[in-house]
């Protein structure tokens, strides 16, 4: 695919100095890691991710929704970063001021060697009492069951966002923060749907950040970006991060 990136966004993007970059599953898409917008496969196909990713579900059947992230875990542990990942762990030394923000919670950004990744829904590597909150790296497993918290008892979970819980206040606060402040703000791979964190595109949008969406499709956010790549990001990134002499 012929990646064309215009010369005016060349030009400012040299002489910038802030830059907030927000990210969604598309990034990782390239990895293999299906975004949350492909069909699910397999057991699961019978199921939507918000159907699984919220703490009703595991009320409801802690058994299930354990045995889909330990899928998912497995899964994005047997993948790789991608162009795209290495692209922006190039360009955060390119710009004086960068700030990456993720709604991914596979930790691909920080295998590429990313540094102080601001993940807004957690990380599915991570594992927590669901009651005291504390991270566990060993357990016992069960078959009938989630394995159980040591101290207390309670069943372990994923330290992941669902739908219907409240974010990592720092998180947000900073990602807030940096999207009131950039002076261009990307939006790569994200359908710009969940709340709070397509809310970020909206302050940098108020605030007058240049704003450029990388995605082979069209979101809410199209219409509005100042500049749209209309391609894969492992193709998109790397292109740019080369025009600019970060790679
Ligand atoms: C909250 C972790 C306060 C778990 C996730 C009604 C209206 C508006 C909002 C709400 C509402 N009702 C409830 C809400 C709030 C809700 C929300 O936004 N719902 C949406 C569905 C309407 N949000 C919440 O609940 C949040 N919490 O608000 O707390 C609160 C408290 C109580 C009650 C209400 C509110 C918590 C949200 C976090 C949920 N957790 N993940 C897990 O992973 O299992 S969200 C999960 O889905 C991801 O993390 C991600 O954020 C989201 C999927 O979005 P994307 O990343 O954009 O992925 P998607 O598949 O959608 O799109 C991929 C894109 O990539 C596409 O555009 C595609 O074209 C593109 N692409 C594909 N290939 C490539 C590519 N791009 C580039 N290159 C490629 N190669």
């Amino acid at each position: 695919m012929m990646v064309d990136i215009p010369s005016e966004l060349i030009a400012q993007l040299s002489v910038a100095k802030n830059v907030l970059v927000s990210t969604g599953a598309g990034i990782s898409a390239e990895s293999g890691v299906p975004t949350f917008r492909d069909a699910q496969t397999g057991m699961w196909s019978k199921f939507r991710p918000e159907e699984l990713a919220t703490p009703e579900a595991f009320v409801r059947n802690p058994k299930m929704v354990w045995d889909w992230y330990a899928e998912r875990r497995d899964q994005v542990q047997a993948v790789e970063p991608n162009p795209g990942h290495d692209a922006l762990a190039a360009l955060q030394k390119f710009w004086s001021d960068f700030t990456l923000v993720t709604q991914n919670v596979d930790g691909l950004h920080q295998r590429a060697g990313s540094r102080d990744v601001i993940e807004l829904h957690g990380n599915i590597t991570r594992v927590k009492c669901a009651r005291e909150g504390t991270h566990v790296s060993v357990w016992v497993p069960n078959e009938d069951e989630p394995p159980k918290c040591e101290k207390c008892g309670s069943y372990l979970r994923p330290d992941v966002v669902w739908f219907g819980e409240s974010l990592p206040v720092r998180a947000l606060e900073a990602a807030t923060h940096a999207a009131q402040c950039c002076e261009v703000f990307f939006s790569v791979g994200t359908s710009s749907v969940v709340y709070p964190a397509a809310g970020l595109t909206d302050l940098a949008l108020n605030q007058g950040a240049l704003v450029v969406e990388v995605n082979p499709d069209s979101t809410p956010l199209t219409d509005r970006a100042d500049f749209v790549l209309p391609g894969p990001s492992g193709e998109v990134l790397p292109v740019l991060a080369k025009q600019l002499g970060a790679l």
